[in-house]
């Protein structure tokens, strides 16, 4: 789910869009309230001129409760597409005894699961000190505490995506190719569109012809505007459509970028160029830089994550296809040793496949 930030004055009341100042101060200190889920019905956070305070669009009248059954349904798929690593952690708890044989054979599951070394050892230490704490008289008792030391160290991963801060809001979204930006983009749009956001989608990737065509169904579908521009310069089409954002006085501008270039110029420079001159368009810009993550890709996703994050200072990791073969426990690396949000996870190509990633809900989709 989404939280907003109470909606400024219209742009028309304040000063002419090409030249406002950014908004930088009244960026809320406070973190905003959660409004409903994707499918649920807008919320409508209204333009008021008090704009300081968070919305309270979490007040049962004005934003009902995340539809339970497309959540539930959600869970089922990430549930079924962490079975098989769940399975053979379940398979450690399964003797009588508690002892150095169970954390040796856990070990063992935790790294089959893609969850690295250090979040392992983490893991482990924790679990014997919760062990040590709460004496559990069985290992399912054991298997439940690990859950809760999973769900400690996924923890400072759950944050919610936040819009409303910054008129328009820019998000840059970037990952290799294949990884699925475009979908999660086109899925996002779709949310932010039922909570009545205007958004602006920036073909950025303007190296393939079926990138910005792709992109472009979105937007039709969505009923959203484009910026596009057949082989124009990524970075050019970007500042283009973040001017036009703030001067049609857009919500939410959206970058998609390309994952791989048919020239010799490096992803990461040509990344940073699109992000230098998003600022040159909006100071306070980009808000938010995305990586989107294949969650199959295992420790390659934390090297990723590790590399991006260098590069381009992200804010923020959508981790896909957790439906297909993923191990799952790459979230606990990435916890361990490069915290990012992890604002949303997909594990469909479904516009309802992507949600709002939750710790306690990961672990025990993945260890009951
Ligand atoms: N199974 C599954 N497929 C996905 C998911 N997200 C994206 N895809 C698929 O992955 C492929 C690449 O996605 P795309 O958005 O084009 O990747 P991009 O190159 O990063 O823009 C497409 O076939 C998508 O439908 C997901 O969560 N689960
Ligand atoms: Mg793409």
């Amino acid at each position: 789910m989404f939280s907003f930030f109470k909606k400024k004055p219209a742009p028309a009341a304040t000063a002419p869009a090409p030249d406002r100042a950014p908004e930088a101060p009244t960026a809320p200190a406070a973190p905003g309230v959660p409004v409903p889920a994707p499918s649920a019905p807008p919320a409508a956070p209204t333009a008021t001129p008090a704009a300081a305070e968070p919305v309270t669009a979490a007040a049962p009248t004005e934003a009902p409760a995340p539809a339970p059954a497309e959540r539930a349904g959600w869970l089922g798929r990430l549930r079924q597409g962490l079975a098989r690593t769940g399975a053979s952690i379940a398979q450690v708890f399964t003797g009588t005894r508690i002892d150095e044989a169970l954390y040796e054979e856990l070990e063992a599951a935790l790294l089959m699961a893609d969850t690295g070394v250090r979040a392992t050892e983490h893991l482990l230490e924790d679990l014997k000190r919760r062990v040590r704490d709460r004496k559990p008289q069985s290992p399912a008792e054991v298997r439940a505490l690990l859950a809760d030391a999973l769900t400690d160290l996924l923890a400072p991963l759950q944050r919610p995506l936040e819009v409303g801060a910054h008129q328009p809001t820019v998000m840059m979204v970037v990952g290799v190719n294949g990884a699925g930006k475009t979908t999660s983009i086109g899925k996002l749009t779709r949310h932010l569109a039922d909570a009545r956001q205007r958004v602006l989608l920036a073909a950025a990737d303007t190296f393939r012809a079926a990138a910005r065509e792709q992109l472009a169904v979105w937007a039709d579908r969505n009923q959203v505007q484009i910026v596009s521009q057949e082989g124009g310069d990524p970075a050019a089409v970007t500042y283009d459509a973040v001017v036009a954002g703030k001067a049609r006085g857009v919500d939410v501008v959206i970058a998609d970028t390309a994952g791989r270039l048919p020239t010799q110029l490096h992803l990461m420079e040509e990344l940073k160029k699109i992000r230098r001159t998003i600022t040159k368009a909006e100071p306070s810009a980009p808000h938010e830089v995305l990586l989107v993550v294949d969650g199959n890709t295992g420790q390659n996703a934390l090297a990723q994550v590790k590399a991006f994050d260098d590069a381009l200072q992200l804010t923020g990791v959508i981790v896909t296809k957790l439906d297909g073969t993923a191990k799952g426990g790459v979230l606990a690396a990435i916890a361990r040793e490069r915290p990012v949000p992890v604002y949303f996870i997909g594990v469909g190509e479904k516009l309802e496949d992507l949600q709002t990633f939750d710790a306690r809900e990961f672990a025990h989709a993945l260890l009951d």
